[in-house]
C-alpha cells in the first residue's frame, strides 16, 4: 500500500507499507464485551476503591516476531486500564517486584503533593521487593494516565505506563469508549528485545557515537509503531456498527510527535488532557498532533460504512514510525482498510470551539520559561540552568502566575506541570481566539511562545519539566515550589532518587 500525502501545500511522500492489512490479521477487540478483560476492576473496601499494581518483568510479543522483555504493571502492556467515578476514593497499591527502584505517577490528574509518585521531590523510590500506597480523590473527570517517575526514559520506555480514566457522575453515553494509547518500540535486535538502558543519556556521550545527533539517534533506533501494546499486523480493530457513536480518547505515551488523521468521517475534539473543550466545531479532513504525554479525545459518529485505517506516524520519523489502526464497520470484515489520500490541514488549538470567559483573577507573578539547548541537541535547559542546578520558581498560595514559555530550540518540547491544570492563554503573542485552553501537556514547537496561567490552590513542590523523558534527563526540568510548604518526606541518601 502506497499514498503520498500533500502537506499543508508542500509536497511530502508518506510511503506506507503496512505489510498484512488485509482483514484476516484485524485482531478482534470488542469493546462491548471484553472491556472487562482490559480492565483492572480493583475491589472496594472501606468505602475506596482499591487497585493493586504489581511491578514486573514481563516477556511481552508486540506481534507474532517483535518482542521485549517489558517493564509492566500486572504483566500488560499498557498496564490494564483504570476506571473510576468521579467522586471515588481511590487507593492504588504499587508493589515494585523488578530489581531496580521505580513509582508510580497519576500524570494530569491533581493529586497532593505527596501522592506525585516524583522520587526525589515528593517521596523516596520505591526499592525493589518494597511496596508504596497512594491514595487520591477523583474528583476531575477526564482522561489521564498513570507512569513511571523514575528513571522515566528507560521505565516507560520499557512499558510502565497505563490509562487512568475518571467518568463524571453524569457521563455522556457512547456505543464504545476506547482509549487508544500510542507509544513506539526500538527493534534493534529484534527478536531479542532491546535493552533501552544503552538510551540512557549519560552511556550516549561515550559510545562512540559522538557525530550523531540525539534526535537522529533516535530515529534510527525506533522503528515500530505499538498501539495499545500492538505493533503491526496486530493492532486491534475498533469494531463498530452504523449509526454508533464512538469516544476515542488518544493518548501519547511515547518520545515522538505524531498525526493522527481520522478517515473520511466528522468528528469533533471534545477534550485536551480529559479537560472540557467548550463547545466543538465539526471537523473533517484534518489531521491533528499529539505530543508525548498529551491527551485528546474525539467523538465520531460512524456514518460512512467500510473498513477504514486511522492513520498514526510519528511527524520527524515517518519513514519508520507509522500504523493503521482499523475503525471497521460490521460487514466490512473482510476488507482492506482504506484511508485518507491527503491530509489538508491540520488542527489548530488556538481557533477552535467557542470562546468562554474564564474565571481567573489578576496574575500577581509572572516568570520565563526559556528553553534551549547548548549543543544543539544533548543538553537542555530551562533558563539557562539544567537538572539537577535547575531553575526554581517560587509561588504562593493563591498567587496567579503567568509564564511565558519560549522554544529557542530545534526540538518539539511537551512542557508538563504537575499539581495542577493551566490555561493557554496565548500563542505568538495573540490571545487565544477558541474555546479555553486547559492543558497539563503544552507541546511548544520550535520557535513557539505561549503564554500560560495557572492559580496557585494545591501547596507543594511540583516539577515542571519537558515530557520527552530524553530531554528531561538531559536537563530540562524545573520546580514550583510553595512558600513555606515542607517536604513530605526525607530523602534518602542510600535510595538512588531518579525523578527526571
Ligand atoms: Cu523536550
Amino acid at each position: 500500500m502506497k499514498k503520498s500525502y500533500g502537506v499543508m501545500g508542500g509536497v511530502l511522500a508518506v510511503f506506507f507499507a503496512i505489510a498484512g492489512c488485509s482483514s484476516d490479521d484485524h485482531s478482534e477487540m470488542d469493546h462491548g464485551n471484553n472491556q472487562q478483560d482490559e480492565q483492572n476492576e480493583g475491589t472496594f473496601e472501606d468505602g475506596k476503591k482499591v487497585f493493586n499494581l504489581e511491578v514486573t518483568e514481563t516477556h511481552w510479543m508486540f506481534n507474532d516476531e517483535v518482542m521485549m522483555d517489558a517493564w509492566t504493571y500486572n504483566g500488560t502492556l499498557p498496564g490494564q486500564e483504570i476506571r473510576v467515578q468521579e467522586g471515588d476514593e481511590v487507593v492504588i497499591n504499587v508493589k515494585n517486584s523488578l530489581n531496580v527502584p521505580t513509582a508510580l505517577h497519576l500524570h494530569g490528574f491533581p493529586v497532593p503533593n505527596e501522592m506525585d509518585g516524583v522520587p526525589g521531590v515528593t517521596q523516596n523510590a520505591i526499592m525493589p521487593g518494597e511496596e508504596f500506597t497512594y491514595e487520591y480523590q477523583a474528583n476531575v473527570p477526564g482522561t489521564y494516565w498513570y507512569h513511571s517517575h523514575q528513571d522515566g526514559a528507560t521505565q516507560v520506555d520499557r512499558g510502565l505506563y497505563g490509562v487512568f480514566i475518571v467518568e463524571p457522575v453524569d457521563p455522556e453515553s457512547y456505543d464504545t469508549d476506547v482509549a487508544i494509547v500510542i507509544d513506539e518500540f526500538a527493534s534493534m535486535g529484534m527478536g531479542m528485545g532491546m535493552d533501552h538502558s544503552t538510551m540512557d543519556h549519560g552511556d550516549m556521550e561515550h559510545d562512540g557515537n559522538d557525530d550523531m545527533s540525539h534526535s537522529e539517534m533516535m530515529n534510527e533506533m525506533y522503528d515500530t509503531m505499538v498501539i495499545n501494546g500492538k505493533a503491526d499486523p496486530q493492532i486491534e480493530s475498533i469494531n463498530v456498527v452504523e449509526g454508533n457513536r464512538v469516544k476515542l480518547r488518544f493518548v501519547n505515551a511515547g518520545l515522538f510527535t505524531q498525526v493522527v488523521s481520522i478517515p473520511e468521517h466528522s468528528f469533533k475534539i471534545t477534550h485536551y488532557d480529559g479537560q472540557p473543550v467548550n463547545e466543538p466545531d465539526v471537523l473533517q479532513d484534518t489531521a491533528f498532533r499529539i505530543a508525548p504525554a498529551e491527551r485528546y479525545d474525539l467523538e465520531i459518529i460512524m456514518d460512512n460504512p467500510g473498513a477504514w485505517g486511522i492513520q498514526v506516524f510519528a511527524e520527524e520519523n515517518q519513514e519508520r514510525l507509522q500504523a493503521l489502526i482499523p475503525l471497521v464497520y460490521e460487514e466490512y470484515e473482510d476488507e482492506e482498510l482504506q484511508t485518507v489520500d491527503s491530509i489538508s490541514s491540520f488542527f489548530d488549538l488556538t481557533t477552535y470551539g467557542i470562546p468562554k470567559e474564564l474565571d481567573i483573577g489578576d496574575i500577581t507573578k509572572e516568570y520565563d520559561m526559556l528553553l534551549g539547548s547548548d549543543d544543539g541537541g544533548d543538553t537542555f535547559t530551562i533558563n539557562g540552568k539544567k537538572f539537577p542546578n535547575h531553575e526554581i520558581y517560587d509561588v504562593e498560595e493563591g498567587d496567579v502566575v503567568k509564564f511565558t514559555i519560549i522554544n529557542d530550540t530545534d526540538f518539539d518540547h511537551p512542557m508538563h506541570l504537575h499539581g495542577d491544570f493551566f490555561h493557554v492563554i496565548s500563542k505568538g503573542g495573540k490571545a487565544i481566539q477558541g474555546s479555553p485552553v486547559l492543558k497539563d501537556t503544552l507541546n511548544v514547537r520550535p520557535g513557539e511562545t505561549y503564554e500560560i496561567v495557572f492559580e496557585a490552590k494545591n501547596p507543594g513542590n511540583w516539577m515542571f519539566h519537558c515530557h520527552e523523558f530524553h530531554h528531561a534527563s538531559g536537563g530540562m526540568v524545573a520546580e514550583i515550589h510553595y512558600e513555606g510548604f515542607e517536604l513530605p518526606f526525607t530523602p534518602d541518601p542510600n535510595i538512588p532518587n531518579m525523578p527526571e
